[in-house]
């Protein structure tokens, strides 16, 4: 299937939603991008890749994405939990993970040639990268839940670091220990199903912005 590409959308996930398996929906720019949780995603026309991919619904469907994204992006490129994309400690990309009936949205920004202060940009070709992630998320999206674990394992930043959770009932501060088998991540032996996390320096002060 052709991706749809469009010059001018609220949120590629509002055109991708409804629309079969295997889609793909590809902007210049979004009036509305969103992030996780209300928050917005910002990016200049013409500055980002900008697009959303109608898959099965899957457990693990976000480390799914997750993976393949970092793996179409390159060695270089890192995960924090659960799947913000990282380069040099800096957010170069993030995911948005949409479950409709028995499909997925899948929504991946990452910054080209332009990033908000603190954050990083890849440089590559737009629609290099579009078909490398098709084939990524097609394969981490037919991958064993095991494989997929034990990918996200190796292209994480977050496990082996302090960190710092922000809960509704307080802060968790601990080690990043490991990912359970349903996704959530294990601080200092709490399970986390989701959360804000932060990566702390070993005087415990924050990483780099956007990290
Ligand atoms: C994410 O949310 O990181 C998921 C972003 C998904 C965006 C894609 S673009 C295509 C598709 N269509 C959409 O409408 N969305 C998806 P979250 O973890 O909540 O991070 C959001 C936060 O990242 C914001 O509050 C900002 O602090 C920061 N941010 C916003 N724009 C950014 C950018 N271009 N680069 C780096 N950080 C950014």
């Amino acid at each position: 299937m052709d991706p749809i590409r469009l010059a001018e959308v609220t949120s590629t996930q509002d055109v991708a939603r409804g629309l079969p398996v295997g889609s793909v929906v590809v902007a210049d720019h979004q009036t509305a991008g969103r992030g996780r949780l209300g928050r917005r995603w910002e990016a200049p026309a013409g500055s980002a890749l900008l697009a959303s991919f109608v898959q099965p619904r899957r457990p693990l469907a976000s480390l799914a994405a997750g993976v393949a994204a970092a793996r179409a992006c390159g060695e270089r490129v890192r995960l924090k939990w659960p799947n913000d994309l990282l380069l040099e400690g800096r957010k170069l990309g993030g995911i948005l993970v949409e479950v409709h009936g028995d499909t997925c949205v899948v929504g991946i920004g990452i910054n080209l040639s332009w990033a908000p202060p603190g954050a990083a940009a890849l440089g590559a070709d737009r629609d290099r990268l579009l078909e490398g992630l098709r084939r990524e998320l097609q394969r981490w999206f037919a991958a064993p839940a095991e494989t997929v674990l034990a990918a996200w394992r190796e292209r994480s930043d977050t496990l082996g670091r302090r960190v710092r959770v922000e809960l509704p009932g307080g802060a968790l501060e601990g080690m990043a220990e490991d990912v359970a088998g349903d996704g959530s991540l294990i601080v200092a032996g709490t399970r986390v199903a989701a959360g804000e996390v932060i990566h702390l320096r070993a005087d415990g002060t924050p990483a780099l912005s956007g990290s």
